[in-house]
């Protein structure tokens, strides 16, 4: 499960499989509950403070929707910030792992998630030897979190829209 905070847009970018797929959200304002998602469907202004995103697939023996297995991937994309992947594999643990079965790219909407000064990115400037390799890592965690920590003085901000 991915956790995110702020508001954000669900894009599915792949769906390889036979069963229906879907992103179940909790935690958000006004999207939780299971979203079936194919190739190019997009949920917009997904808000919450701290929501829960769950791949899941509709497992026709069942009659339900079951969790999938997943990854998740936090990137920096410089055309639009921050980015969430979550990739699922479905049938665990009877899958193929291919983690294809549903795509879901998660994009920021929030303009603080945007913008290069969000996140500390990599100042080559600093001499060698300032910066001790673990302070470094740290660092680099940071930049990629995507809940923001409670203490944030943007949590004070009011939601936009
Ligand atoms: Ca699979
Ligand atoms: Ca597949």
């Amino acid at each position: 499960m991915a956790r995110l905070s702020g508001t954000w847009t669900l894009r599915c970018t792949e769906k390889e499989s036979g069963w229906r797929q879907g992103i179940l959200i909790a935690g958000s304002n006004a999207h939780d509950g299971i979203h079936e998602m194919t190739i190019g469907d997009e949920i917009n202004g997904v808000q919450g403070e701290e929501m829960v995103l769950t791949p899941q697939a509709f497992n026709p023996d069942v009659g339900d929707w079951v969790d999938d297995l997943q990854e998740e991937r936090a990137a920096w994309d410089d055309a639009v910030g921050m980015t969430v992947t979550i990739s699922a594999d479905d049938n665990p643990p009877f899958g193929d792992r291919d983690f294809n079965d549903l795509v879901v790219l998660c994009l920021p909407e929030d303009p603080d998630l945007q913008t290069p000064h969000t996140f500390p990115r990599p100042d080559l400037t600093i001499p060698e030897g300032m910066v001790s390799f673990n302070s470094d890592v740290d660092r680099r965690h940071r930049r990629h979190r995507p809940v923001r920590e409670p203490d944030d003085v943007r949590w004070d901000r009011a939601p936009e829209g």
